[in-house]
């Protein structure tokens, strides 16, 4: 490994996602679960070259085209820092302007129903405030104690690629019916349990009333889950490219799992052939997101 600041090995390859140029392409559809990935890649175009990656960090890569166009599909597992060490470690890797869309699961915290798809136009961070937590005889005790509201912070809104999202929307409508497409903000939280709001009584979470809060600071808050943030932050705080265009334009479609206030779930099955549709929606919009001339910028950079 070369370069502490950004290691890469000899050959050029990223730390974690094992990626070096020409490997991964500048149309993404990431996902958190490998088998949705693998599932995702049977829509890839059979007999094109395909390039396959897993690393020893839980990335899996998979390049290929889709009706002819390049594409990545990358699975990332769970959690904002993966998604923070995939779209660094990919930037660092590809040329040109790059589109990145994320099919999740999320939980539904309004009126989707298990099956719906939520295309999110801005997402918001819930996380743990960990000094709230540092003293904990607070319980039972009469000292000053950090109120609940106090144990978690939840950012401003960061928003997605309005294009992006407004072909997502479409396209997924054309798939499953619009009526099952749902807008509105989404809540990324740093875990799955106690920022989402989940009642776990083995530990002290403090988060009675926590969706409610979010509610009421986001009126139109409808779905929980772990990444959208990262990738819809990291995507604002990307550097221009030397253009002078924007360098991730960046979108999301999450298939509601759970819903909250009914407490219902989607079946593995039903999941399963909702992944594949959304699959070809995204990569309807990811094959037509970029113009010719980044179409061609990438084609050099690959072939
Ligand atoms: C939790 O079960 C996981 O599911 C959601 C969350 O964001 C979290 O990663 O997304 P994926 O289905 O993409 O993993
Ligand atoms: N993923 C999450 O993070 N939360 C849910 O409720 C469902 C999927």
């Amino acid at each position: 490994m070369k370069n502490a600041n950004f290691p890469m090995d000899a050959e050029g390859h990223t730390y974690h996602v094992g990626l070096k140029r020409g490997e991964v392409c500048n149309r993404i559809l990431t996902v958190g679960d490998p088998e949705r990935a693998k599932r995702l890649a049977e829509l890839l175009d059979e007999g094109a070259p395909r390039f396959v990656r897993e690393t020893n960090r839980g990335f899996l890569t998979i390049t290929g085209r889709y009706h002819g166009v390049p594409v990545s599909i990358i699975a990332i597992g769970m959690g904002m820092a993966m998604m923070d060490f995939m779209l660094r470690e990919v930037r660092a890797v590809v040329d040109g302007p790059m589109c990145v869309v994320r099919i999740g699961t999320c939980g539904s915290i309004a009126d989707a129903e298990v099956g719906d798809i939520i295309v999110p136009e801005a997402s918001a961070a819930v996380v743990r405030n960990f000094d709230a937590f540092a003293d904990l005889s607070h319980a039972g005790s009469t000292a000053a104690v950090p109120s609940d509201e106090d144990c978690y912070t939840l950012s401003s809104l960061f928003e997605g690629d309005a294009e992006v999202t407004a072909a997502l929307r479409k396209s997924l409508g054309s798939r499953v019916g619009a009526e099952h497409v749902v807008s509105g903000v989404n809540v990324t939280a740093d875990t799955f349990y106690a920022a989402q709001g989940r009642v776990d009584p083995c530990f002290v979470d403090r988060n009675t009333g926590h969706i409610e809060r979010i509610q009421q600071r986001y009126p139109n808050a409808v779905s929980l889950e772990m990444e959208n943030f990262a990738l819809f932050h990291l995507a604002r705080c990307a550097a221009p490219l030397p253009t002078g265009q924007s360098s991730i334009r960046a979108g999301a479609a999450m298939i509601a799992v759970f819903q909250r206030k009914k407490n219902e779930s989607l079946s593995k099955a039903d999941l399963a052939v909702l992944e594949t549709k959304a699959g070809s929606a995204v990569l309807d919009v990811l094959a037509s997101s970029l113009t010719d001339e980044e179409a061609l910028l990438h084609d050099a950079s690959t072939s």
